[in-house]
């Protein structure tokens, strides 16, 4: 018996640093009403998908970085959304910039969450891999401040949602084989991944001719290797001055492209998503609990790196080595 999921891309264009919330949700609300129209159960928006891409720019101004974060979710300016997703029956994968109290203090995340059809949030993710650096540097065309606007997530966790198994991941986590990894032992069916990549990198402007094949190769080799679907969706074009990659996309476990947008704008495209065309992959070449061998990856966990552990001390040099091979 299938388990279908009709997915679908909601792609946005660029968003202006003096768009409006309420500008961007009626935005965000088009596309769902698209969505609806033809049949699909669920859409997904990029990263950071209310506000400008932010960590583009050096902000020393406390309250003018702060303006750029949602305290709640849903808020006053977001509300409509789950309503309209209530009214639709429709649910949504979302980013955005998270200001949250916890254990003492205040705390920032790249987050995303998942809405279900009821407009209910059934599950949250911090991203874990932020890229870029922490401190100005005014070398580059433009910044990339996650490490300074954000606290990395600490975990991958699964839901159960739209009949399947769920996950999450944001932008440069896609990159990661961990991030697939870490869900795919949890038997994840469906990742979903908003992303805001420039076209240019500035520590290696020798990859930017790649950043499409880069964006696609490393969403179709989490699938197929973890014998999962991946959505992954693009704020795309030409935004604040920095041109963002579109290339979103629908990749089927087999690591087959399915879907994709073909603009750098607010763009739907969709699929119908069979969740048990995972099954043939994690019970055959991707059984996991009779092919995985844990015992043999323990640098995996052990090491951040070839010349750091896990707790940031070197790498022991290798007179002091116990279990690399002499
Ligand atoms: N953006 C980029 C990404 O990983 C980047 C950062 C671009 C890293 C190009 C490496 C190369 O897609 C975010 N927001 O992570």
């Amino acid at each position: 018996m299938s388990r279908f999921v009709n997915a679908a891309i909601g792609q946005l264009g660029p968003i202006a640093r003096h768009e409006t919330r309420p500008q961007v949700v009626q935005r965000l609300s088009a596309l769902m009403h698209q969505a609806h129209q033809m049949g699909c159960d669920l859409i997904v928006y990029p990263e950071l998908a209310l506000t400008t891409f932010f960590p583009r720019w050096y902000i020393e101004d406390p309250a003018e970085l702060d303006a750029f974060y949602e305290r709640e979710m849903p808020g006053p300016e977001t509300q409509a959304l789950f309503d309209l997703s209530r009214q639709l029956g429709i649910g949504f994968y979302i980013g955005y910039g998270e200001l949250a109290f916890e254990e003492g203090r205040t705390r920032r995340y790249n987050t995303s969450i998942i809405v279900d059809k009821r407009g209910a949030i059934v599950g949250k993710y911090r991203k874990v891999h932020l890229p870029g650096h922490a401190e100005h540097e005014p070398w580059r065309a433009f910044q990339h401040l996650e490490k300074r606007y954000f606290e990395a997530g600490k975990d991958f966790p699964v839901f159960h949602a739209f009949g399947g198994v769920f996950g999450m991941a944001i932008c440069n986590d896609r990159r990661w084989t961990e991030t697939y990894r870490e869900m795919g032992v949890q038997g994840v069916e469906m990742i979903l991944i908003g992303y805001n990549t420039p076209v240019h990198n500035p520590p290696a402007p020798e990859h930017d001719d790649l950043s499409l094949f880069h964006n696609q190769l490393v969403m179709q080799a989490g699938a197929y290797q973890n014998g999962t679907w991946v959505v992954g969706v693009a704020k795309a074009g030409i935004e604040e001055g920095v041109d963002q990659i579109g290339g979103s996309c629908i990749v089927a476990p087999s690591g087959e492209i399915v879907a994709s947008c073909t603009t750098k704008g607010d763009e739907l495209a969709l699929a119908r998503c069979d969740l048990d065309l995972c099954n043939s992959f994690k019970e055959t070449t991707f059984n996991f609990d009779l092919h995985r061998q844990p015992e043999a990856y323990s640098r995996l966990v052990a090491r951040k790196g070839p010349g750091l552990m896990a707790d940031g001390t070197p790498v022991p040099s290798p007179s002091a080595r116990t279990k690399d091979p002499s």
